[in-house]
């Protein structure tokens, strides 16, 4: 049955042609802003995709090295009938090969220590806390089933203090600058996802875990919850704005906290029919 083979080289042919496909469609894997789906905006994410190709390309060789050899050996060793229906050539076995076990067990190990030392710098940037930046905390980010409730500092830019400004499902930041948050949880695990960003951190009950990131460019992404936290998972979803500049970023917690002024002015004050 030799066109066993051809159906096993269309399967393979096809997988081929999905990756290539991705690539050039705007729902590629990695996220990244509308219009421009090829380049991440963060540092951390050109980084991180760069290690990502590197893996995608070392596993789409080996996928299609073993692929060739499955269909050569389907095509190569299909079963043969001469005139009367005998077979050509007999079924033949042995007993695994040391060598050949030797090799393909010393292949994959080397790469696998290859990843691991190549991707060290990059994780050591990401995730070290030596590496934190030495900038103030731009808020705190404490996950809840099922929100995150975020706390920025006030007018005397520290945090924990009562003019803070706390606000939900809101993160907002600047363009070109570090942002270090203090990452917390008050209930289960969460984590904390900024997928254009390429940031993931779990949210622990009982620590407070540093996490920073930049942008390099202004506008809307996205904050979602990547740890199954239950039923309400799905909800945790939060908005994020990169600021073009401190000055946009400091307006807009001023606007926040006299908004909450005003309304907190009206709670007490509407009992009493004014
Ligand atoms: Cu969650």
């Amino acid at each position: 049955m030799r066109h066993w083979s051809i159906l096993f080289a269309m399967a393979a042919v096809g997988a081929v042609g999905a990756f290539v496909y991705a690539y050039f469609s705007p729902d590629w894997w990695l996220p990244n802003p509308p219009g421009d789906f090829h380049h991440s905006v963060s540092r951390f994410g050109r980084e991180i995709d760069k290690l990502f190709f590197i893996i995608l390309a070392i596993t789409g060789a080996v996928f299609v090295g073993t692929q060739v050899v499955l269909v050569w050996a389907m095509h190569r060793f299909a079963d043969e009938t001469d005139s009367q229906g005998n077979p050509v050539r007999k079924a033949d076995y042995f007993h695994g090969s040391q060598r050949l076990e030797v090799i393909w067990t010393i292949i994959p190990a080397g790469i696998l220590v290859f990843i691991a030392l190549y991707q060290m710098g990059t994780w050591a940037e990401i995730k070290y806390r030596s590496a934190a930046p030495k900038v103030p905390p731009l808020a705190e980010v404490t996950a809840r089933q099922f929100q995150w409730v975020i706390r920025y500092p006030g007018p005397d830019a520290k945090l924990n203090t009562v003019d803070d400004l706390v606000v939900v499902d809101d993160l907002h930041f600047t363009r070109d600058r570090m942002a270090l948050i203090y990452l917390r949880s008050s209930d289960v695990l969460h984590s904390f996802f900024l997928p254009q960003l390429r940031v993931k951190q779990d949210a622990v009950p009982g620590l407070t875990i540093p996490v920073w990131f930049d942008a390099d460019r202004a506008g809307d992404y996205e904050l979602v919850c990547a740890e199954l936290c239950g039923w309400g998972h799905y909800k945790m979803r939060g908005k994020v704005y990169v600021h073009e500049t401190e000055e946009q970023l400091r307006q807009w917690i001023d606007e926040k906290l006299a908004e909450q002024n005003r309304s907190r002015l009206t709670m007490t004050t509407a009992p009493n029919g004014r």
